[in-house]
């Protein structure tokens, strides 16, 4: 046992590293899905051969694939001297080569992976996954490198500290550099973006717009429409394109962009929220895992499209016989696996549902961004049951199994951990709760009283095509609730509401006063109403972040 490793097992031992939680990714146990067979050829991607190669290298390994670590951030100052170089060289430890590591692919023989130059021992780490050990075996004796390019969120000093305290040696330079060109990026080629928006995460891209660009107009202009990727974009030519349809157990048929085009054209005005929209406002209660987002994962747009039940019909399914549809895109994480979700079917059929497989935005052709050269969109629904760059609709009796539908996207009780969290006791999210966010001032913002009041403006909206009937607004923690003024999309019909709202609203305030305190909630037309605060809605994925929108202001005297 190496120092390194003493050290950690006796921090271990006292607690001091609280059980090292590890979220691996539920990965499907690998279809038998060559990538080769399901994306022919991988003719809609450029560069195949380096995308091919660099998915053939990852599905060896994925199972070590997509874990985030839990701990204290201090766990590892206990040797700030020393400066980890993981991954690199050291000269001092014993040289092993690909293929003896290779060996190493069972509890028997021991759990090796490589990253860089550097060859780890993770026997002990696997059992230690709380989502069992079969997954990370899939890992055993490959390299680790081809992940954490696809899922950068691995690049952290504290996430190398870890990888380093099971460092066991080194891989020799000529092996090293033989595996380099495998190496591929597979976000080399993502879209330029604006610089307007705010970057949450950039591998895979997550980006939302400020505050009060937000609000500024209805309908939100592309270029600041907030970004959510799970994977790196696909780059797909129209003329490739093809949409596979399938009923579970009987129909297969495969659409090009021109078939799918037979279809009447429909536009439809919806808002799309990401579960996790706010989530930074929730994750003050407690630590939760997930991407920070402030009030801007959301939009309002025009989606032109064909509508999926005129699809559906014309497949002829019998809705009685399934239960969900399914989809997925053609974004693929480092398996060859796609982005997938669904949603029950008896939203994918009902005309008034308005399912659209949108192929414009805005009255543009779809952004490479935004799931070019088609996308779903399930108005009032999640946004990451909205799935872009769709390659495959599967009608079946089941719930798509991918991870974002079985391990992810579900909320649970404030006191459920990440020790004792089931996934399969909490249903998928569907349709969103009611929300509101206040735009226009932002928290910490210095304002300017005029004829006695400040004005303050935001967005309000709710899930399922519930309309917004009121938003109530106040700056004296409740005594006094001043309505605001809605703005809405007076063409939507009972039922389907789709897009936002925005709201203003003049709120007197004590001259004397120097700083306020604004809260803002929405009540839509079933008469939920948005939660006093996060405490009791808390969660560990940081989802469905509804309760009241709270700010302070600086009054300009
Ligand atoms: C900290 O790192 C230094 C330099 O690598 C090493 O000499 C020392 O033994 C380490 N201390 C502990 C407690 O591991
Ligand atoms: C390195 O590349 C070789 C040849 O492409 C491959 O067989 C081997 O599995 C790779 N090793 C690692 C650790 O990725
Ligand atoms: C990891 O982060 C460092 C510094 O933050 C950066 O230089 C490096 O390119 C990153 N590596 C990857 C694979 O993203
Ligand atoms: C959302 O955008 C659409 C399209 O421009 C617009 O018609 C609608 O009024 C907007 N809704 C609101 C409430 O701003
Ligand atoms: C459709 O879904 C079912 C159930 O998840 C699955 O077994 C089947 O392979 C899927 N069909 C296609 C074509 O993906
Ligand atoms: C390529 C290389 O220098 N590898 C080294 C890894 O560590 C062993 C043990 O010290 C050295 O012998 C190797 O030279």
């Amino acid at each position: 046992m190496s120092l390194r490793w003493k050290i950690f097992w006796e921090m271990r031992q006292r607690s001091q590293i609280p059980s090292l939680q590890v979220m691996v990714r539920n990965y499907n146990t690998c279809k038998e899905c060559s990538t080769e067979k399901k994306y022919g050829s991988s003719k809609n991607i450029k560069n195949p051969m380096l995308y091919t190669t660099c998915i053939a290298v990852a599905a060896s390994v994925l199972g070590i694939s997509y874990y985030t670590l839990k701990y204290k951030r201090n766990v590892y100052a206990f040797n700030t001297t020393q400066n980890i170089k993981y991954g690199q060289l050291q000269k001092d430890m014993k040289t092993f080569t690909l293929e003896e590591v290779g060996k190493h692919d069972s509890k028997e023989k021991g759990i090796w992976v490589t990253f860089g130059q550097g060859v780890y021992d993770i026997t002990e780490f696997v059992d230690k996954h709380p989502g069992g050990s079969s997954k990370i075996m899939m890992a055993a004796g490959g390299s680790i490198d081809p992940f954490w390019m696809m899922f950068a969120n691995h690049n952290t000093s504290e996430i190398h500290s870890l990888l380093e305290s099971m460092r066991i040696g080194n891989i020799s330079e000529e092996d090293a550099k033989s595996n380099k060109s495998n190496l591929y990026d597979p976000y080399a080629n993502e879209p330029v973006r604006h610089k307007a928006l705010k970057i949450n995460g950039n591998k895979p891209f997550c980006a939302e717009p400020s505050p009060s660009l937000l609000v500024e107009s209805f309908l939100t202009p592309v270029p600041f429409f907030y970004v959510r990727n799970h994977l790196p974009v696909p780059e797909i030519e129209l003329k490739d394109y093809t949409l596979e349809l399938a009923i579970e157990g009987t129909t297969k048929k495969t659409l090009d962009f021109k078939a799918l085009n037979k279809y009447e054209k429909r536009t439809i005005t919806a808002a799309v929220m990401c579960g996790g929209n706010r989530r930074s406002e929730m994750s003050k209660v407690k630590q939760l895992k997930g991407i920070n987002w402030n009030v801007g994962a959301v939009g309002n747009a025009t989606w032109t499209g064909v509508r999926l039940c005129d699809v559906l019909k014309d497949l002829g399914v019998n809705e009685d016989a399934f239960n969900h549809v399914q989809f997925e895109g053609y974004d693929l994480d480092p398996s060859g696996m796609p982005y997938g979700a669904s949603i029950p079917i008896s939203k994918a059929i009902d005309p008034r549902a308005d399912v659209i497989l949108a192929y414009e935005m805005n009255g543009e052709t779809l952004s490479q961004d935004h799931g070019f050269p088609v996308r779903v969109i399930v108005p009032g629904v999640v946004g990451a049951r909205n799935v872009k760059w769709l390659s495959k609709i599967n009608i079946s009796k089941e719930e798509s199994q991918s991870q974002w539908q079985q391990g992810d996207y579900k909320g649970f009780s404030p006191s459920t951990t990440w020790n004792n969290v089931d996934f399969n006791k909490s249903p998928a999210i569907q349709e969103m709760p009611v929300v509101s966010a206040i735009c226009d001032p932002q928290d910490t913002d210095t304002i300017e009283i005029k004829n006695g009041k400040i004005q303050v403006k935001g967005y309000a909206w709710s899930g399922g095509g519930r309309k917004i009937i009121r938003v109530d607004v106040t700056n004296d923690k409740g005594k006094t609730w001043h309505t605001a003024d809605l703005t809405e999309d007076l063409q939507a019909n009972e039922g389907r509401h789709w897009s936002w709202s925005l709201w203003n609203v003049e709120l007197p305030v004590d001259k004397k006063s120097r700083e306020v305190e604004i809260w803002a909630k929405a009540v839509d037309s079933s008469y939920n109403v948005q939660p006093e605060s996060f405490n009791n809605i808390y969660n560990i994925r940081g989802l469905l972040c509804n309760a009241y929108h709270k700010i302070k202001v600086q009054l300009k005297q």
